[in-house]
């Protein structure tokens, strides 16, 4: 085996040994109850070969005393192979480097002989899954679970509320899904989680060592809010920033009362300075906070296009006082960092391209100077959403696009923001939004390969990233992704298998 295994994020460490270990039916996996029965499961999936899980085992899962969060140290020689990590996270993403290590070779199957040692590069991984624009069901964000802790990321950011749809039942407000969640973009069906449904979310995620940051968007992208909660809703706006985006978008305005099915942004508000608006996002967010583990509640913030600069200030200063007091840390999108006043445990999350444009990076670097970080979505390299080519049938163009697999992977997080360095970033999320993204097929295809590079930005150190490996790495990846049933786009550039 001289080809360099195809392991995406790249490792810190991969040393490439003599020689391989067979693996065949009646190799047996021992050691930490979880960890061997998740690679047990794995390995046979991939290989479809029946594996045992057992003592005397020649592929032993350990936990062990020291080292870092979520790091692993992987061993495989002719004779055996050995996982260990200090925590269940390090044992789960070693199953999975693991897996991806599994190769064809003379009619066998084979793992190489290597040694990896290997730990992440940022404390937060994410991903965002739009289930506003559509509505997408339990099961398919169980499947994107999957997908995307197999790949070392480990927080989930839905994006749960927008002008299209309120997708989270609340009992505090029960009108929200009751009234504003019927319908989904193009006038598709809509639907929402119940309690139910969000606790099944978060736990699935737990046992995938991913955390819930679940986003209420405000004040803007709040029309479906309006349906059930006249009182709190103000006219949409008149502007010429909102006349843009309308005109970008397409889908024309919105009428009060009545659900929105374009794709337009930028037109609804929340009314600022009300009793009523305060009543509401005291309850929202303590019912939110009450169901969510997690330490992180998204407040949103962006693209309020209509809503003048002062009145934006003063009430994402609010949102994020109102958070910070339930005991969580909010998240909002760059443009909150116009706001002087917001509680100053905020974290900022950057939209902007990979080079900053008008005052995005001084919004952005607004959230360091208030002592947070910063997770950074640079939209032009990991918005999954953007096509790759004009012709293509899903995805949006805005962000610079068409876009490229090469595009999303050749950017360094350090070099984005000028005076934002390694410890400012919190971490990278790439975000998928679902205007034109209506089941999980559509998710696989747009989401994959490109989710790959962003998980290399999260995941690996800067010396272990490099294009051209990635290409190589991803291609070797499309056998395993296809046998585990992932609907990826075999996008020009990669020589796939
Ligand atoms: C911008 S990114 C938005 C979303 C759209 C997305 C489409 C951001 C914070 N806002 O409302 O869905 O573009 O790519």
């Amino acid at each position: 085996m001289t080809q360099r295994p195809a392991v995406v994020p790249a490792p810190a460490m991969i040393h490439v040994g003599d020689g391989t270990f067979l693996l065949g039916s009646g190799v047996v996996v021992g050691g930490e109850a979880a960890a061997s029965a998740l690679c047990a499961q794995l390995l046979a999936q991939r290989t479809g070969l029946a594996l045992e899980t057992g003592a005397d085992a020649q592929l032993f899962c350990a936990l062990i005393e020291h080292g870092e969060p979520e790091s692993y140290r992987l061993r495989v020689t002719p004779e055996g192979v050995q996982l260990e990590a200090p925590d269940a996270a390090g044992l789960f993403y070693g199953v999975h480097t693991l897996v991806q290590l599994v190769a064809r070779h003379d009619g066998e199957w084979i793992l190489p002989a290597v040694e990896i040692t290997d730990a992440p590069r940022f404390e937060y991984r994410g991903v965002m899954l739009d289930v506003a624009r559509h509505f997408h069901g339990v099961n398919t964000v169980r499947g994107y679970i999957d997908r995307a802790s197999a790949l070392k990321f480990n927080v989930l950011h839905l994006h749960l509320t927008d002008d299209q749809g309120w997708r989270l039942e609340l009992s505090s407000r029960p009108e929200l899904t009751g009234s504003g969640a019927g319908t989904s973009v193009g006038d598709k069906p809509g639907g929402y989680f119940s309690a139910g449904d969000y606790r099944d979310i978060v736990a699935y995620a737990a046992s995938h060592h991913m955390t819930v940051v679940p986003e209420f968007d405000v004040p803007g992208h709040t029309h479906a809010v309006g349906l059930g909660y006249p009182e709190i809703a103000a006219p949409p706006a008149v502007s010429e920033a909102v006349d843009d985006a309308v005109a970008q978008f397409g889908g024309g305005m919105p009428t009060p009362g009545v659900p929105y099915i374009g794709l337009a942004v930028g037109f609804s508000s929340l009314i600022i300075d009300s009793a009523a608006t305060d009543e509401f996002l005291t309850a929202v967010f303590g019912e939110l906070a009450a169901m969510t583990p997690g330490p992180y509640l998204h407040v949103g913030g962006d693209e309020a296009l209509g809503t003048p600069p002062a009145d934006f200030a003063a009430f994402m200063a609010r949102v994020t006082a109102i958070v910070a007091k339930l005991g969580k840390t909010p998240i909002a999108w760059h443009e909150a960092g116009a706001a002087p006043d917001i509680a100053p445990s905020t974290v900022g999350q950057y939209w902007g391209f990979v080079a900053p444009t008008a005052d995005s990076a001084e919004k952005a670097r607004a959230f360091v100077a208030h002592g947070s970080r910063l997770i950074l979505s640079p939209a032009d390299a990991v918005y999954l959403d953007m096509k790759e080519n004009d012709s293509d049938r899903l995805g949006l163009t805005w962000a610079n696009g068409p876009t490229s697999l090469e595009r999303s992977y050749r950017w360094e997080p350090t070099s984005i923001i000028e005076g934002i360095g390694e410890d400012a970033i919190l971490g990278v999320e790439a975000p998928l939004w679902t205007e034109t993204i209506v089941d999980a097929a559509d998710i696989d295809a747009m989401a994959f390969p490109r989710i790959a590079a962003a998980a290399e930005a999260a995941w690996s150190q800067p010396e272990q990233r490099d294009w051209e490996s990635f290409r190589g790495r991803v291609a070797g990846l499309g056998p395993l992704w296809s046998r585990t049933g992932i609907a990826f786009t075999r996008v020009a550039g990669v020589e796939w298998a």
